[in-house]
């Protein structure tokens, strides 16, 4: 039976990652760094997960003389650290919003008592920036777990994050439902064996969901219920065709 909701946050809670590109081009800018991430590149660029993962990787593909630069790492982690402080003002300023139907989805599992998680690759710093812009005050204290950033080795699409949150909720993976965007997400809540639902994003409208429980692109008219009752059919469905 479904006992904890656990939500992915950029792309899934808000279109994020839209906001994260900016910071990373006003990053880039303010350290006086002659790279700027288009669109079309972000979108690439977002099939590494983790932002330090990121910067490297464009590196060592685009600029790999870089890497020759005895403090690559150093300045990799000072680079992300400005993003971060650049991001966490753009959101505190109002830079994103929930997307349609979270926060209806967030309040009615709070009223029927359905505990409530993230697992994230993004720091922890822009997970509270963002609850707090999106839902105030309490926003952060709604979640029972926060499992994000550099709190595992392996970020997604590796299943740990969300081992990590079952860990913390003492739940099993069947006795909850993963809410993600992306395939990276999805592999990553998929090898936790949490069944998972995608409502894909601006940046991820092009990715393979095959393994997910439920597919939907707007969750402005789901209601939490209908939510379990279509994972819990697919899931049926899967176990008749197993
Ligand atoms: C998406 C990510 C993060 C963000 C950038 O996280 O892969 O790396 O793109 O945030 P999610 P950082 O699992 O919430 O979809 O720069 O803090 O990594
Ligand atoms: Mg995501």
């Amino acid at each position: 039976m479904t006992k904890a909701i656990i939500f992915d946050v950029d792309g899934t809670l808000s279109e994020t990652e839209e906001t994260h590109r900016q910071a990373f081009n006003r990053a880039f800018k303010h350290q006086g760094f002659p790279w700027h991430w288009d669109r079309p590149t972000y979108r690439r660029l977002l099939l590494v997960t983790g932002g330090k993962e990121r910067i490297r990787h464009f590196a060592e593909q685009d600029d790999a003389m870089r890497l020759l630069a005895p403090d690559f790492d150093e300045f990799v982690r000072e680079l992300h650290r400005k993003k971060t402080s650049i991001y966490t003002s753009m959101i505190a300023d109002g830079a994103a919003s929930l997307r349609p139907g979270i926060r209806e989805l967030i309040l009615e599992a709070e009223d029927n008592g359905y505990r409530l998680a993230i697992s994230t690759t993004t720091s922890t710093a822009n997970v509270e920036a963002l609850l707090l812009s999106a839902l105030g005050r309490e926003g952060i204290a709604k979640f029972e777990v926060i499992c994000g950033g550099d709190s595992v080795e392996n970020k997604k699409p590796a299943p740990d994050i969300y081992l990590l949150t079952l860990e913390q909720l003492g739940l099993r993976p069947e006795d909850c439902i993963a809410i993600e965007d992306s395939r990276n997400g999805l592999l990553s809540a998929h090898r936790a064996g949490i069944p998972t639902v995608v409502t894909p994003s601006i940046y991820t409208d092009d990715q393979n969901f095959d393994e997910a429980a439920w597919v939907v692109d707007d969750l402005s008219n789901v209601g939490l219920i209908e939510l379990i009752e279509n994972v819990r059919k697919s899931m049926a469905a899967t176990r008749r065709t197993a």
